[in-house]
Order: structure tokens, then C-alpha cells, then sequence
């Protein structure tokens, strides 16, 4: 799943693809590269953001949905609010990344009418907030049991397909991350599709020492491969030509034949 925000402010990649323009060029080359699906986002979800109002969050998106929605590459609308994954869809999106959970009712309803499939995120708290004390007793048995409660009421409302996510880095910290990124196998062994998002995260500065986080590719696919060998269906990532080329190796590794 390669990552196309078009925001200002998205903490590494803002301002990249705001001109629509840009947007376009860099989807063209992840779809060509490769990837499966583009994961379209108009409101930033890093630690601190603030929340966008989603009229502008539509001004964003709905453009560059429109233009790749005919292009050979399924399309993810990543939001927190139902009415933009309604338009979204409507533009031409195939499928919701909603980092909010699907706790909204409005959200399971959107994607039931639509028959649209779900990514729903584990988060502690709200991104404004989030990373200030997160607190769990068990966090690897308190998010995979939020994952699978979760994806119970997504189906019990007509949500056709579910994948799970533990989200990390929002509302976790370093020790937290790494015992979900450990016990990934427990959650891909059950019956819903896994994705795993780090690209970029803060973790792999406090895993490897690199403050900056256009610098933290080659971490980002040690992790993501990781995540791949536990079962993970989908990994989100920046760098989506080189995850391509990574993930088809090690396919190739494993592959018996
Ligand atoms: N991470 C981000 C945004 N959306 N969605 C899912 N399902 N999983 C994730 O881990 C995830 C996500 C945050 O990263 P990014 O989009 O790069 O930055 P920003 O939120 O600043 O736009």
C-alpha cells in the first residue's frame, strides 16, 4: 500500500504532493512500481495534528481520486470522517482506512450502503493527544482484542471485508510498538487480512538512531519485512518502489518451488 497524502503537514512527506499535479506523478510511479493499492489521505494523523475541517479535506482528495480512480490501482480514502469516505467512494475510491477504528457508526454505515472493504486502526486517544502518557496493561491482548471486537460490529453492520491494523504508533510507545510488531503472528493467524503501518515512524529513531524521518526508509523495510514474514496481508509505506522490490524477493525466498 503506498502512501500519497496530500496535506501540508504530514510529518514526512507535507507539502510533497499537495499540488495535484505532483500527486499524480508520484501515484503513477508507485502503481507502475508496483503496488496494489494508493492510500489517498487529505488531513494529517501525526502526533500533535489538528483536525481539518472536511470540506477541505474533499478539496484535497476528491481531485485526485477522480484522475486514478480509472487507473489500474485500487484506491484506500485514509480518514477519520464518515462523510469524506462517502465521497471518496463516490469519486471513484474502492475501499476505507479509517484510523479511527470503525467506532463510528456512521462509518460502518457508509462502507455496509457502499459495499466498500475497511482497514480499521487501533488508537489510543485522539492524535492531538495521543502520545503524552499512553498507558496499557496488556497492550498485545488489549489492541488484537479491540481488532477483533471491532471487526464483529463492522460485519454485524454489513461491512463486507475487514483489515485489521494495531496502529502503530498512535498512542503507544516504543516498548508498546515492538511487543504488537513481536506478536504480530497471534493476529494474522485469525480470519481477517493484517496491515501494518511504520513508515517513517519515530520508532525507528528510537530503534536505530535517525532523527530525521526521510531517513528512515531502510529501517521502515526491516520492519515491514518483518511484518510480511508474520502473515501481514498489507504494509504501508512511503518508499512503495523499494518495498516492491524487497517484498518480491522474499517472496521468492519462501516460495517453495
Ligand atoms: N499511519 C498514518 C496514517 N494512516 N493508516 C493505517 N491504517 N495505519 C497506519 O499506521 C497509519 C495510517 C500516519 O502516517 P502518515 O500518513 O505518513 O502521516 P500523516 O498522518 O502525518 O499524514
Amino acid at each position: 500500500m503506498g502512501i500519497l497524502n496530500v496535506t501540508p503537514d504530514s510529518f514526512s512527506d507535507g507539502g510533497r504532493h499537495f499540488e495535484l499535479e505532483a500527486a499524480l506523478v508520484s501515484a503513477r510511479r508507485m502503481r507502475d512500481a508496483g503496488v496494489l493499492v494508493l492510500d489517498i489521505g487529505g488531513e494529517s494523523t501525526r502526533p500533535g495534528a489538528e483536525p481539518v475541517p472536511a470540506d477541505i479535506e474533499l478539496d484535497r482528495i476528491l481531485p485526485v481520486i477522480r484522475e486514478l480512480a480509472t487507473e489500474g490501482v485500487l484506491l484506500s480514502v485514509d480518514t477519520l470522517k464518515p462523510e469524506v469516505a462517502q465521497a471518496g467512494l463516490g469519486a471513484g475510491a474502492h475501499l476505507v482506512n479509517d484510523v479511527g477504528g470503525l467506532r463510528d457508526p456512521e462509518m460502518r454505515r457508509v462502507c455496509a450502503e457502499v459495499g466498500a472493504p475497511a482497514a480499521l486502526m487501533h488508537m489510543q486517544g485522539e492524535p492531538r493527544t495521543m502520545q503524552q502518557n499512553p498507558s496499557y496493561g496488556d497492550v498485545v491482548a488489549e489492541v488484537f482484542a479491540f481488532l477483533r471486537g471491532q471487526a464483529a460490529v463492522a460485519r454485524a453492520a454489513g461491512v463486507p471485508d475487514v483489515l485489521l491494523d494495531p496502529g502503530i504508533g498512535f498512542g503507544k510507545t516504543r516498548e508498546h510498538n515492538l511487543a504488537l510488531l513481536r506478536a504480530l503472528s497471534q493476529l494474522t493467524a485469525g480470519p481477517d487480512g493484517v496491515l501494518v503501518g511504520t513508515s517513517r515512524k519515530r520508532l525507528i529513531d528510537y530503534l536505530a538512531d535517525v532523527p530525521r524521518a526521510q531517513d528512515r526508509d531502510p529501517g521502515t523495510l526491516a520492519l515491514h519485512l518483518h511484518a510480511a514474514r508474520a502473515g501481514a496481508a498489507l504494509v504501508r509505506a512511503h518508499a512503495a518502489a523499494a518495498h516492491v522490490q524487497a517484498l518480491r524477493v522474499q517472496a521468492a525466498l519462501d516460495s517453495p518451488g
